[in-house]
């Protein structure tokens, strides 16, 4: 993908109709393209550098930045001087930054995007540029090949090999998506494909149907009477950028500042190989074929083929093929049960197949609540009222508000006095749904259980590894989630001391984005993990998988190993705004990439059970601790209510 932001295309990765503000990481690389353009031009080091440290105030801020500006409330960011502050505003209300479109006209993109060679600094870029007319990654691959950086000043021929190496290790490093953005890009391209006559069926495979936590490209597979017209109608879209590939059943195409997208299509009735050929992982299929070849069956996506004496396939008269409709068909040939495409990474799911031990995973309709949400109070989009309405016409029993608490204050944390307010607010609504579930006016999506808004915040764990608020204002939360957002480069011990404080107290029942991470931005806290893991499983205190595609926290493998150390979890959206609290998807993909099953996650617990258990964790805590049995078969050691 282009590196480089086009500002009248910004958002549309995300949702294709509607025009989105420009996210804060949109933002910041905004800045630290000018940033990087003004190097190149050879400008004063301290205006570069300016521009460097308000992108990196942006891309770690915790609020929405753009719609602060747009509500006319921008916060006071350390970095942000009245200059930049001054761009953004462009940027938010117009879309588009004059400042930075004439730097894009003086100092070509191709140029800046020479910063991205490991090793490659602007000084030399704008030398290169000077003295060898050099624009392009391809004009520098070329005179470092025919060596004539050699004759430069301070180059030599150890500068030639260094640029090539730094160039092969770029083009190494392939540019993935967020889950997010993958799922409006298929999406958008199944609705284009839909009527296309004479097709039967059509899906994506690859990794985003195994949900990795980012997508590299994406694979469609379909079926069809009349494929010509399949790869004529996908090859010519609009948001086709190039044409890769183009066969009688396959072709590749490049979207326009997208991925790449293959498309393959299946006999009708065919299915069941070629899904699981391209769903993969590879790993995941190199043990499959392996089976099929020590029964005398060559696996592809064709089929089975029967192998002779020789090892190879029967060829000619003699070739036996056996198709399956379905992928479970497939699976049952092998001897194995349906493997779910989370699973199939070869971390051991093909053992657990044949051992008949394979888990019953948590699936999305398990959910019966989300137990991290904000409002206006504090960083987010809309009313309490209308997050909760949201949740209630979701079908949800329960949705747990947790604004942010008083030491983040750029997020808006809540004083104890507003806090005391809002308390009353959720009580008031709560009488409202309880009356109307009495009367018969509730929406009839309305969960069976009933709705209800509990209280809670996003208690901020300080870098003195202290907590935001008394133990006697926790106590009155129906839901307590910790998690660190300051002081991020602590050391270890401390990090984790401030995570074990957390775990610790009697009245913080989940610890929310443990890792801090943000996807392909902010890197993970440096915890010990073990640590954490023993003492939240001691303790009965939840580890969070945040649903937020930019967090994805705990990660698959971070939750397996959890798990393990008989952890309980919950999966939440951490919305703020009421279409987030779709993040549940998301944050089920990883919970079933980690194997969980229904039971070790709370927010599958009814209303009353989930009360019961964050009730009880005082009463709890001192319990025996439970070791890490290192076994799948781990027994969910805290967390249950009572029975
Ligand atoms: P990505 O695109 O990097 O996020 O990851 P995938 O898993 O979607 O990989 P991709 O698009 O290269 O290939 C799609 C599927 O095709 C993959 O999941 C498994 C299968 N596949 C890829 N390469 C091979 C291969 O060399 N042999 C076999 N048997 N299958 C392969
Ligand atoms: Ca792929
Ligand atoms: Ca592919
Ligand atoms: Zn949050």
């Amino acid at each position: 993908m282009d590196p480089a932001v086009d500002l009248a295309t910004i958002g549309t990765m995300d949702a294709p109709e509607k025009p989105t503000l420009p996210s804060n990481g949109e933002l910041a690389r905004i800045f630290h393209e000018i940033g990087d353009m003004l190097e190149v031009k050879g400008e004063l080091v301290f205006k570069t550098v300016a521009y460097h440290r308000a992108a990196d105030a942006i891309a770690h801020s915790p609020v929405e930045i753009s719609r602060t500006y747009l509500e006319g409330k921008p916060p006071r960011i350390q970095g942000v001087g009245d200059a930049i502050a001054k761009k953004i505003e462009e940027l938010v209300r117009t879309g588009h930054l004059a400042y930075y479109e004439k730097l894009r006209e003086e100092v070509p993109p191709t140029l800046v995007a020479l910063l991205e060679i490991p090793g490659i600094g602007p000084r030399t870029v704008k030398q290169l540029h000077d003295e060898l007319g050099i624009e392009t990654l391809e004009d520098l691959r070329r005179a470092a090949e025919i060596g004539s950086l050699r004759g430069l000043r301070g180059m030599s021929t150890k500068t030639e090999e260094g640029v090539l190496a730094g160039i092969a290790a770029l083009e190494s490093r392939q540019e993935r998506m967020r889950l997010g953005q993958a799922e409006a890009i298929v999406e958008h391209l199944l609705a284009e494909l839909a009527d296309v006559p004479g097709l039967r069926s059509i899906q994506p495979a690859g990794s985003f149907r195994r949900r990795r936590e980012t997508i590299g490209d994406l694979d469609l597979l379909a079926e069809t009477d009349r494929p010509a017209e399949l790869v004529e109608r996908f090859t010519t879209l609009g948001s086709v950028e190039s044409v890769i590939a183009k066969g009688p059943h396959k072709a590749a195409v490049r979207l326009l500042r997208g991925p790449q997208v293959d498309l393959m299509i299946m006999p009708p009735g065919e299915a069941g190989t070629y899904l699981i050929r391209f769903t993969g992982s590879k790993e995941h299929n190199v043990r499959l074929r392996g089976m099929a070849r020590d029964k005398g069956w060559s696996l592809s996506e064709k089929g089975y083929l029967r192998m002779g004496e020789d090892g190879e396939p029967l060829a000619g008269a003699a070739a036996e093929l056996r198709t399956f409709p379905t992928e479970a068909e497939a699976y049952g040939f092998l001897g194995l049960p349906f493997i779910e495409p989370e699973l199939r990474e070869d971390r051991g799911e093909v053992e657990a197949a044949l051992a008949g031990e394979l888990p019953t995973l948590v699936t999305r309709g398990d959910l019966r609540g989300d137990c991290h949400s904000h409002s206006d109070w504090s960083d987010g989009v809309h009313t309490i009222e209308q997050m909760a309405e949201s949740a209630r016409r979701r079908g949800y029993s329960y949705l747990v508000l947790t604004d942010h608490t008083i030491s983040l204050a750029i997020a808006r944390g809540l004083s104890v006095e507003r806090v005391e307010m809002q308390r009353s607010i959720v009580a008031a609504l709560n009488r409202r749904f309880e009356a109307e579930e009495a009367d018969g006016t509730a929406p009839p999506e309305t969960s069976p259980e009933g709705f209800r808004l509990l209280h809670g915040c996003e208690l901020e764990i300080r870098a003195d590894a202290t907590l935001d608020y008394p133990d006697e204002l926790l106590a009155g939360y129906d839901v307590v989630v910790a998690s660190v957002h300051v002081s991020r480069r602590q050391s270890r011990e401390q990090l984790t001391a401030r995570a074990l404080a957390g775990i610790r107290n009697p009245n913080v029942d989940i610890i929310a984005h443990p890792a801090g991470r943000n996807i392909g931005g902010r890197d993970d806290l440096d915890l010990d993990w073990d640590a954490v893991f023993a003492e939240a499983a001691r303790t009965g205190t939840a580890l969070e998988l945040n649903g937020s595609d930019e967090r994805l926290d705990l990660s698959d493998a971070r939750a397996r190993r959890a798990s393990e150390f008989g952890c309980v979890f919950t999966i939440d959206s951490d919305a703020h705004r009421t279409e987030e609290l779709d993040n549940l998807r998301w944050g089920t993909a990883m919970a079933r990439r980690a194997w969980l099953t229904p039971e070790k996650v709370m927010n599958t617990r009814s209303r009353a059970e989930l009360r019961e258990w964050t009730a009880g964790k005082a009463a709890r805590l001192g319990a025996p601790a439970a070791p890490p049995s290192g076994g799948a078969a781990a027994p969910i050691s805290a967390g249950r209510p009572a029975t």
